[in-house]
């Protein structure tokens, strides 16, 4: 009997598609790429939700939401302006915070930027906004401006510092809002006037008076009334940093200058987008819930930034701060577990480029050029005991083979199969990812190891030869069980059905 060809047909109504057409600045791809350098050396970012909402956990005046999103809570109950206002913005008062303890979180975790939100769809400006009034220095006890304490901090720390700004739908400003789902009179008004004064205004304000301003994080761009008015102060607003980096969520006809995924764990990028960057949640929440504990582990986390790295992206990973303007204590331990393997091992990912190799059974690989010299990296899970490890189809001489934790040199030998590493400790040198690097000279001579075609045309597509695309909020993620040449799929449940994820048909073929 032959082996098993499943095919997957997997629909996703989800959030990682933006559509991109055109740019912002005219310039070359070269000049692009120079502007873009920072960014994709970096590769791990801080997103930082904030806001007035995180006092709240899911529950306004006896009403529960259902959704997990903590910062929408004021549209998923329809809270009255002046509610809000009085019993969620007066009270706002994070005594706590301190944007250099912060700064030195991100930087500790080895991050390279921060993504902090001014506003978020509420409409409550975290800066001290001449525009409208609706802002911490001027609704709150607080009286302070986060976000120039937290951008001054960034630039004394050398860190970058991205603003991020819903612009699309503002639930507080008259006009902010669809029509056909304002719940206030208040939010009467027309959207290019809202979009002219406020979005424009407060975003000069901060590409202005907040030093250097290297993100700028558009939001929820479907929500974009008029295009045609969404491409002009874009572009406008763009000649204020000329260095800005702008992602593609305005919602107009221009593209930005890389593509957002929030909370889908893409298994590849699509083929001509060269800057790509992953947003994710650290529980199932962007704001800070106190019942929500569901938060994914240290070990999870890191795995997602090296396969992000392996694939040529960013990982922008979200921190939701309490309301005393702490951070919680998962997010301290989540950021220590990476941090600590990014001491060691940052050199795999840093200023790295994307994988060589279509799949790899045991790990995931990144690559660097260092003095004409390539370095892979290949960043080992599953350890294997026997000391001896298979690089399938890597046809090439090897300069040196070391663990890049210690420096241990390992010896090598090609094989019909590809390079054989000898050597290897019994125990691998990190519980998740230990790294091994490969220094060749050469060109690089290897078989990527794409699906190919049999002679009769034909091809078995196998659970082993599966990208998986992982939707951490929604899926429990699939293993792959099974003896050798027998795998399947186990594992694999929606968490969350009735939640957009629908898997459209599974269709088995024998013979
Ligand atoms: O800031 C974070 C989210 O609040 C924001 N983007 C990230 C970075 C975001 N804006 N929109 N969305 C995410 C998706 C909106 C989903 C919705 Fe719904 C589904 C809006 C209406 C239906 C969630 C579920 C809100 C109401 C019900």
């Amino acid at each position: 009997m032959k082996k098993v060809l499943f095919i997957l047909l997997i629909s996703f109504v989800g959030l990682n598609i933006y559509a991109q057409k055109g740019a912002y600045q005219n310039e070359s791809e070269a000049t692009k790429a120079e502007r873009m350098q920072w960014f994709t050396d970096a590769r791990f970012g801080m997103f930082i939700h904030w806001g007035v909402y995180c006092q709240l956990d899911g529950e306004f005046n006896g009403k529960e939401q259902r959704d997990p999103k903590g910062e929408w809570i004021m549209q998923n109950l329809k809270i009255p302006i002046e509610d809000y206002k009085k019993e969620v913005v007066s009270t706002f008062n994070p005594t706590q915070f301190d944007a250099e303890k912060w700064v030195l979180a991100a930087k500790a975790a080895g991050m390279k930027y921060i993504v902090m939100t001014t506003k978020h769809h509420d409409g409550f400006a975290l800066f001290n906004s001449a525009v409208s009034d609706y802002d911490i220095f001027d609704a709150t006890p607080f009286k302070r401006d986060i976000v120039k304490e937290l951008a001054e901090m960034c630039n004394k720390h050398e860190l970058r510092f991205g603003i991020y700004y819903s612009q699309a739908q503002d639930w507080y400003q008259p006009g902010g809002y669809k029509p056909a789902k304002r719940w206030d009179k208040a939010q009467t008004g027309n959207w290019e006037t809202y979009f002219e004064k406020i979005v424009k205004g407060q975003v000069t304000e901060l590409l202005t008076d907040y030093g250097k301003i290297s993100i700028l994080w558009w939001d929820s761009g479907r929500a974009t009334q008029n295009k045609k008015v969404a491409d002009k102060i874009g572009s406008d607003l763009v000649k204020l940093q000329p260095e800005l980096i702008v992602n593609g969520r305005l919602g107009g006809a221009l593209q930005g200058d890389f593509k957002t995924y929030e909370q889908v764990i893409p298994a590849t990028f699509e083929k001509n987008n060269l800057y790509n960057e992953l947003c994710l949640t650290h529980n199932r929440s962007w704001s800070y819930r106190a019942s929500d504990t569901d938060y994914k582990s240290p070990e999870f986390i890191l795995e997602t930034l090296i396969n992000m790295a392996s694939i040529g992206g960013n990982f922008l990973f979200n921190v939701g701060p309490k309301p005393n303007g702490e951070f919680p204590k998962e997010t301290y331990e989540a950021l220590d577990y990476i941090g600590n393997w990014l001491k060691t091992n940052g050199e795999a990912i840093y200023g790295t480029s994307k994988s060589p190799f279509y799949r790899l059974d045991w790990g995931k690989c990144t690559q660097k050029t260092v003095d004409e010299k390539t370095k892979l990296y290949f960043h080992i899970f599953d350890w294997t005991s026997t000391g001896e490890l298979l690089i399938p189809k890597l046809w090439n001489k090897v300069d040196k083979a070391y663990l890049l934790d210690e420096k241990l040199a390992l010896k090598t030998t090609s094989t019909p199969k590809g390079l054989l590493i000898k050597g290897l400790p019994k125990a691998p040198k990190h519980d998740l990812a230990t790294v091994i690097v490969v220094e060749i000279s050469e060109e690089l001579n290897l078989n990527a190891g794409y699906i190919t075609t049999s002679k009769n045309q034909s091809f078995e597509l196998l659970p082993t030869n599966a990208l998986l695309t992982i939707k951490p909020q929604f899926d429990d993620i699939p293993v792959i069980a099974g003896e050798k040449g027998d795998e399947y799929f186990d594992n694999w449940k929606n968490k969350y059905p009735h939640l957009r994820f629908k898997i459209q048909a599974i269709k088995r073929y024998g013979k």
